[in-house]
């Protein structure tokens, strides 16, 4: 693995985890932190002994956001012509595999977009998710807007957007859909790679055919959607590892999938 400064990574068997390793900005989303973030997904992205990545910050903080320091005296003009913030996003939106993030303290601004853009949420039970850049003057510029509209509903997502200091607890998080389970912060890291090893034993093109699907009923009408779901579902039936499953299941034992 190639040495990285601002991130940690490790393999569990098929599980890769990602730990946000910048503990005196609270883990503060800057070019080289993305740039590792980025290369360590392509790079379990690709690589077929890992089913299912996590990713994690500190207890203390997911990420607190975009790096503002960093960002204060950028130009309109530098951002635009290097796409700033596409360019950060564009790896994590084409992951094949899929990503839970686990989310310990705060997950602001880009923080908690991070954390949107993976496939599962998992929150710490002092998790603090929240979307400030309005107290900035600016509005959210990865995903804010959207998916956390998606998530917790248009009242919910412009209190929290327009106001800039309505935050979610993760007891809201849970309540709200955003986040699908809430656990002692000790344990958060724990039970993302539990579950993400449960995802990594299942045969990788149904995994993967599954994340894809789910990703459509935000692009598409419901028959599209539907359309779209039953076309992989049938070409399911194009893999060995629908053949092992069915055949183990008839024959009461346990499948080997070798997600071909
Ligand atoms: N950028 C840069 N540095 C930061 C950031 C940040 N976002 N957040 C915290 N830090 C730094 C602080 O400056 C401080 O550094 P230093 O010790 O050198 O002064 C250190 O981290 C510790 O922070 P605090 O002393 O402030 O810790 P507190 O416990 O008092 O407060 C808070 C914690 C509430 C999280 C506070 O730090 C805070 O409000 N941070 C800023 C949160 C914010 O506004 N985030 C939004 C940023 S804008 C954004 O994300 C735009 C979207 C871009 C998309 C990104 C792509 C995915």
């Amino acid at each position: 693995a190639p040495a990285y400064g601002m991130i940690k990574t490790e393999t569990q068997g098929r599980v890769a985890v990602i730990t946000l390793n910048r503990p005196k900005a609270l883990n503060a989303l800057c070019s080289e932190l993305f740039h590792e973030i980025n290369d360590a997904l392509a790079r379990f992205d690709g690589d077929d002994a890992i089913g299912a990545v996590v990713l994690t910050g500190s207890e203390r903080a997911f990420a607190a956001g975009a790096d503002i320091k960093e960002m204060k005296d950028t130009q309109f003009i530098d951002n635009y012509k290097a796409n700033f913030l596409g360019h950060w996003t564009a790896q994590i939106s084409q992951m094949r595999k899929p990503i839970i993030a686990a989310v310990n303290g705060y997950a602001l601004g880009g923080g908690c977009e991070l954390a949107m853009m993976c496939d599962i949420i998992y929150a710490g039970e002092k998790a603090v998710f929240g979307q400030p850049e309005i107290t900035l003057g600016v509005i959210p510029g990865a995903g804010g807007t959207q998916r956390l509209t998606h998530a917790v509903g248009k009242s919910k997502a412009m209190e929290m957007i327009l106001t800039g200091t309505v935050n979610l607890t993760a007891a809201e998080a849970l309540s709200s859909g955003l986040v699908s389970a809430v656990f002692p912060p000790d344990k958060l890291v724990d039970e993302a790679i539990k579950t993400a090893a449960k995802i990594a034993a299942k045969g990788a093109v149904s995994v993967q055919m599954a994340k894809e699907a789910i990703n459509q009923a935000f692009e598409l009408s419901l028959s599209s959607g539907l359309h779209f779901e039953r076309r992989l579902f049938q070409s399911g039936f194009a893999t060995k590892d629908q053949k092992e499953g069915m055949a183990a299941f008839a024959e009461k034992r346990k499948p080997n999938f070798t997600n071909e």
